[in-house]
């Protein structure tokens, strides 16, 4: 194929842009940069494209080359736009929008969305330990949506669960003091019974934890260069809409999409610099566990759990991350420049996005072999063991035979006790199990030592079909007897049919 050819069938088959995320509050010039990527236009690209075709033309055939037209990203990956938040009278406020939207997976096809602050998920939300913030959800959707802030330590009132309904036209805010250790925590609706649909048409973003210890630090930081945040969600669609109408069977083994995306791009490419670069990968999917591995079969250390950097930096070639999860990566580029690689999900064997080394270093990094320090509790301090058996008669999503009941509280946890969580899953599906209120650690699966990339903080554990976990956890610095916190498997389908519980933490 000429490449010229080459070129405008690219250009054909692009997927226009994410323009999500457009109401940013503090701009800063990587914001700017983040914006730039978001903004390209597919139509504006082509002719971008041909007008360098001409230009970058040497040898009179009015074709560049294609190392020249490395610059070029017809579909560039969406960097949503990092919020600082604005003060106001010393509270770090983010004010964000849920709104209806629409857009373009495929050229042409608008398909209907919900989006914060923009067309689909929401920006990024950059949060200081130690800061008192608010952050202010003004619904604009004609329906009610709970928002939570999974991974965020805060007291049940600020938590955002199903006690805490947003309705149609009204603002609620989670308002406290950042007490956390630096992390890459998300946002996303936690309706009753509502949640998977509404994640599902696009409602979920980052929060990045920002600590003394992170900033330290010699990690790549560059917000959008090569810090470079991943919301991997898959996708069913039907004439260019999103499609989600689960079969009861389909509930039971979750909705699993055919198309993966990235930070709400098909088949999108992020353009690195030839150097370290951190990924902080959020697991966005409603019930699909991935299996994470980069196309050339490369290693890459992850440097950070769900809640807290790992102590030392873990070698991995293949990643495996539930629903809920995040990871930090960082992968070194440093070395191969023109390379061109996909991330892939090795259970599909499908690419959620390309990268292309295409650029010089501008600052270099260099990772540091020792993170951080954590605080380990010891097993035998714990008070209690708590049992959580993921099963129910008849396949009913269901823990300890129970379902989901807003009126019910299911557990009452003394603050500042340690107690050991045994999570068994006794059905031939898959699950999670995940907390609100903080984090835990685990101490073995299957009976088994813990694998070395998940020996940090966690809030989500996975928990695969008739296996075991067992972690470490002690709620601290609320109590509240009214207002409970959930527990529940992370794949939204099984949440939403019940797989959910509650628990107070009393003083
Ligand atoms: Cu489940």
């Amino acid at each position: 194929m000429k490449r010229r050819e080459f070129i405008i069938l690219s250009g054909a088959s692009a997927i226009a842009l994410a323009t999500g995320c457009s109401d940013d509050q503090s701009k800063t010039p990587i914001d700017d940069l983040g914006r730039d990527m978001m903004k390209a236009d597919v139509g504006e690209d082509a002719q971008r494209q041909q007008d360098l075709n001409e230009d970058l033309s040497e040898d009179g055939t009015g074709e560049a080359d294609i190392a020249d037209l490395g610059i070029i990203n017809l579909n560039p990956l969406p960097i949503p736009v990092l919020l600082k938040g604005e003060q106001r009278g010393g509270i770090v406020n983010y004010d964000l929008n849920v709104q209806e939207s629409t857009h373009t997976f495929f050229e042409n096809i608008a398909a209907p969305t919900f989006g914060i602050n923009g067309d689909i998920l929401g920006p990024t939300l950059l949060l200081e330990n130690g800061k008192q913030i608010s952050i202010n959800y003004k619904n604009q959707l004609a329906e009610t949506i709970t928002m939570h802030g999974h991974g965020m330590h805060t007291p049940a009132l600020m938590d955002g669960t199903p006690h805490q309904p947003i309705m149609p036209g009204q603002t609620w805010s989670a308002e406290y003091t950042v007490n956390q250790r630096a992390s890459t925590c998300w946002y996303h609706p936690h309706t009753m019974d509502e949640t998977a649909k509404q994640v599902y048409k696009g409602l979920a973003g980052l929060i990045i934890v920002e600590d003394d210890e992170s900033k330290a630090l010699d990690l790549p930081k560059r917000y959008g260069v090569d810090d470079i945040p991943l919301v991997l969600q898959d996708r069913r669609f039907k004439d260019g809409k999103l499609d989600y109408s689960p079969s009861r069977m389909e509930i039971m083994r979750g909705y699993i999409g055919d198309t993966l995306i990235a930070n709400g791009a098909i088949d999108s490419q992020f353009d690195a610099e030839a150097k370290e670069i951190r990924f902080r990968i959020l697991n966005g999917s409603n019930s699909t566990v991935y299996k994470l591995a980069f196309s050339d079969g490369r290693s890459f250390k992850q440097i950070a759990t769900d809640a807290s950097f790992l102590e030392q930096p873990v070698e991995l070639s293949e990643l495996t991350l539930s629903p809920a999860e995040r990871a930090e990566i960082v992968v070194d580029f440093t070395n191969d420049m023109g390379e061109e690689l996909s991330l892939m999900d090795l259970t599909q064997n499908k690419s959620f996005c390309r990268i292309k080394v295409s650029t010089p270093a501008l600052v270099q990094t260099s990772l540091p072999q020792n993170l951080t320090s954590l605080t380990k509790l010891n097993e035998a301090d714990a008070l209690r063991t708590r049992q959580f058996v993921l099963a129910g008669p008849m396949m009913r999503l269901q823990i300890n035979g129970a379902s989901m009941d807003i009126n019910v509280i299911n557990e009452s946890v003394k603050l500042n006790e340690i107690e050991i969580w045994e999570i068994r899953n006794n059905m031939r599906v898959d699950h999670n199990f995940h907390i609100h209120a903080t984090h835990f650690m685990l101490l073995d699966r299957n009976n088994q030592p813990v694998p070395e990339n998940e020996k940090g903080y966690k809030d989500c554990v996975y928990v695969p079909a008739n296996q075991s976990v067992r972690f470490i956890v002690k709620m601290v610095d609320y109590a509240d007897p009214n207002v409970p916190y959930m527990y529940h498997c992370h794949f939204l389908e099984h949440e939403d049919a019940g797989m959910m519980g509650q628990f107070v933490v009393i003083a």
